[in-house]
């Protein structure tokens, strides 16, 4: 297959894709993977915490060596689709604030269907004879790097690719392919310049160096991927986000040409659109968690990871209305809710809390959620410390 003979190829994949909904577009070389040594340095510092699968040798090879997830692999699609929604944030009292990522439907299917009808359009049009391969989030691609090479934008200090006139609320994805496309030029000139605001604002002091982000530290890794307790002195820094961070993309300038995405619209039945009660959340059982949350990208996380953070939220929302809730979830089945409403009863001075965090721990059997709710204990005004142990 010749290039030679086809009429502007990048210009008739560019329209296809916008068609599909993408809002970006560009090709690079697979080779040599970008950013690699970034990515190496990251993982030696064990800034990947829990997510063990990032630093797995057989995925940094094929991090390091794209050829080896698709043997012959020349070039990579990159597209972004905006999933922004211009649909006020949780501000009101009482309510969890969900990563505008999540608002809609989970975007992984919506993404990898597209991406395959793109791939199907270039074999149509451009040429029969190639292998290739989607991915959206889950491969063992850095995809910001990919996406910064073929000119979708760059690499910001919050770690986001940023788009200079659609922002950065985009989800990446690749085709990786077996023949030799035309690149286009990476962004030129446009750089966060002197502007910190992102690492000024992360509330949990993530952004550890411009363009590193250490997801020990990060409310989206901390509310979402974490399987462990969240850290004690972390707690207070989340605020209401129950689910994932806008943090450090809300303060960010380049956000102010955030465009509406049209693919993934939440509904007016979407789960966080507006943002749920805290309270409303912490009453759902396993069913009711899987009825609410069927389809979206909360669902992954389970209803013991989501009802960990309402906690947390409710015990940093620190008003009376939270109380019922959390003595709810002192009771729960699951030790991790148990612990964490805990730890956010121990917030609260009234003599309610205390009595109900002092019955709790008569009957505790579990070594951990009694750990929680001696610290809340210990936490509260005119309560002798008695010897824990901390997490
Ligand atoms: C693991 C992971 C996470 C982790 C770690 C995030 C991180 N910053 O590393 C956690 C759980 C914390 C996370 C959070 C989020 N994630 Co995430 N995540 C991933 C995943 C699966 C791998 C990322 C990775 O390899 N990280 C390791 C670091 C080293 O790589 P990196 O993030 O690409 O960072 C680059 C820069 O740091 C740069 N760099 C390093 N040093 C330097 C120095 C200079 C001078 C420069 C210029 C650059 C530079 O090089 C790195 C390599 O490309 C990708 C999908 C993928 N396969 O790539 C999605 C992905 C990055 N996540 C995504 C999203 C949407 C999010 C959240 C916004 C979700 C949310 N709202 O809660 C947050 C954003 C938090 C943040 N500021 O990063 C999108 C990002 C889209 C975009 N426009 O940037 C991706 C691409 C998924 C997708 N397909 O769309 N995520």
């Amino acid at each position: 297959m010749a290039f030679a003979q086809i009429i502007n190829p990048v210009d008739q994949l560019a329209t296809r894709a916008h068609e599909l909904g993408f809002d970006l577009f560009g090709i690079c070389s697979a080779h040599p993977a970008p950013r690699f040594d970034e990515y190496r340095r990251w993982i030696e510092q064990g800034r990947q915490g829990e997510m063990g699968y990032l630093a797995r040798p057989d995925r940094l090879a094929r991090r390091m060596r794209p050829d080896l997830i698709l043997s012959g692999v020349r070039s990579v699609i990159s597209v972004g689709m905006s999933y922004y929604a211009a649909c006020d944030h949780a501000s009101e009292s009482g309510r969890g604030q969900f990563a505008r990522y999540s608002w809609g439907a989970d975007y992984h299917p919506i993404v990898l269907e597209r991406l395959e009808r793109l791939a199907a359009f270039a074999r149509d049009t451009l040429c029969r004879d190639f292998e290739h391969r989607c991915y959206v989030d889950t491969g063992p691609l850095l995809e910001r790097a990919v996406a910064e090479r073929a000119g979708l934008g760059f690499v910001g200090k919050n770690s986001c690719l940023i788009n200079p006139t659609i922002g950065s609320y985009t989800i990446l994805g690749e085709i990786l392919v077996t023949i030799d496309l035309p690149s286009t030029s990476p962004i030129a000139g446009v750089s966060c310049g002197t502007c910190r605001a992102c690492i000024d604002a992360c509330p949990t002091g993530a952004i550890v160096s411009p363009y590193v982000v250490d997801s020990r530290r990060c409310i989206s890794y901390l509310t979402i991927e974490l399987k462990g307790p969240i850290p004690r002195e972390l707690r207070p820094g989340i605020g209401n986000r129950i689910f994932g961070c806008d943090t450090c993309q809300e303060v960010c300038p380049w956000q102010r040409f955030a465009r509406p995405g049209r693919i993934m619209i939440p509904t007016d039945e979407g789960h966080a659109c507006p943002a749920p009660s805290l309270t409303d959340l912490m009453a759902l059982d396993e069913r009711g968690f899987r009825l609410r949350f069927a389809g979206t990208a909360v669902l992954r996380t389970g209803r013991t990871r989501l009802l960990r953070s309402v906690a947390v939220a409710l015990g940093n929302w620190g008003h009376p209305d939270a109380l019922h809730a959390l003595l709810r979830g002192l009771h729960d089945p699951e030790p991790q809710i148990r612990g964490h409403s805990a730890w956010a009863l121990g917030r609260f001075s009234e003599d309610r809390p205390r009595m109900a965090l002092q019955a709790a721990l008569e009957m505790e059997q579990d070594s951990y959620a009694r750990d929680e709710i001696v610290a809340a204990l210990a936490q509260q005004p005119g309560v002798l410390s008695p010897n824990h142990h901390s997490m």
